[in-house]
């Protein structure tokens, strides 16, 4: 059986929601952030030296990576749903959002951490720069049919989730209302309900305020 290795209050809430959509059994070893540093705990790097969220288990192999382990879920269990059928303009569109989050939208978000205690830095401008461009892309695709690929609800729509979860723990999800609407959307699944229920709250908005009072 998978076991997914969950780190609270992480990305990890993604696999436990994707597995929960196909109906996969699955097993969860919970392990704790620090309280201080929020980062992962040794018994994480026990696992996989790389010591992210999220991290799976399975058929006696370990791997990290969210959008790899979507990709396995979905050739391993997923019998065709939540994504289109390969070969198809559809697909294309599915794997560009699919790895454009974690490949080319993330990396903006996170460098805003580096200016929470240097606001006026020159650099903020030209990251902030560099992730409204990233923001406004997915606003655009999200018009189409209110899912990120335009093929109905997909394992994209997933992995976008949670980083939308991130653009609102930043407080900059406010410009962009197919977002929020996707976020609120994605929120009332079952399926995400169930996954929050085992693995307990998404819990970003709280984490980064104590961030910000750190800062
Ligand atoms: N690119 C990685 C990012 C993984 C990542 O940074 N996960 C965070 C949780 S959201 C983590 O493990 N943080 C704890 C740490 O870095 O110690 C992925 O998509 O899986």
């Amino acid at each position: 059986m998978i076991t997914v290795h969950h780190l609270n209050n992480s990305h990890s809430h993604v696999v436990l929601w994707l597995l929960e959509e196909l109906g996969v059994e699955y097993r969860i070893a919970l392990h704790q952030r620090d309280r201080q540093t929020f980062m992962s705990p040794a018994s994480l790097r026990a696992i996989h030296p790389a010591a992210k969220a999220p991290t799976i288990a399975d058929n006696g192999a370990v791997m990290v990576e969210s959008t790899g382990i979507i990709l396995y879920i979905l050739d391993a269990y997923g019998d065709g749903r939540l994504r289109p059928p390969p070969g198809t303009a559809e697909s294309m569109r599915f794997y560009q959002w699919l790895t454009y989050i974690e490949g080319s939208a993330k990396a903006p978000l996170m460098g805003l951490l580096r200016f929470l205690r240097s606001p006026d830095d020159a650099g903020k401008a030209q990251t902030q720069a560099m992730l409204t461009k990233h923001l406004t892309l997915i606003e655009e695709a999200l018009g189409l049919d209110g899912t990120i690929a335009g093929v109905g609800f997909s394992a994209a729509d997933i992995q976008l989730t949670f980083y939308e979860e991130l653009v609102e723990g930043f407080g900059q999800i406010e410009p962009y209302p197919n977002m929020q609407a996707h976020l609120a959307r994605m929120r009332q699944r079952d399926a995400y309900i169930r996954a929050e229920e085992k693995g307990g709250p998404v819990g970003l908005m709280s984490m980064f305020s104590a961030l910000r009072q750190r800062a």
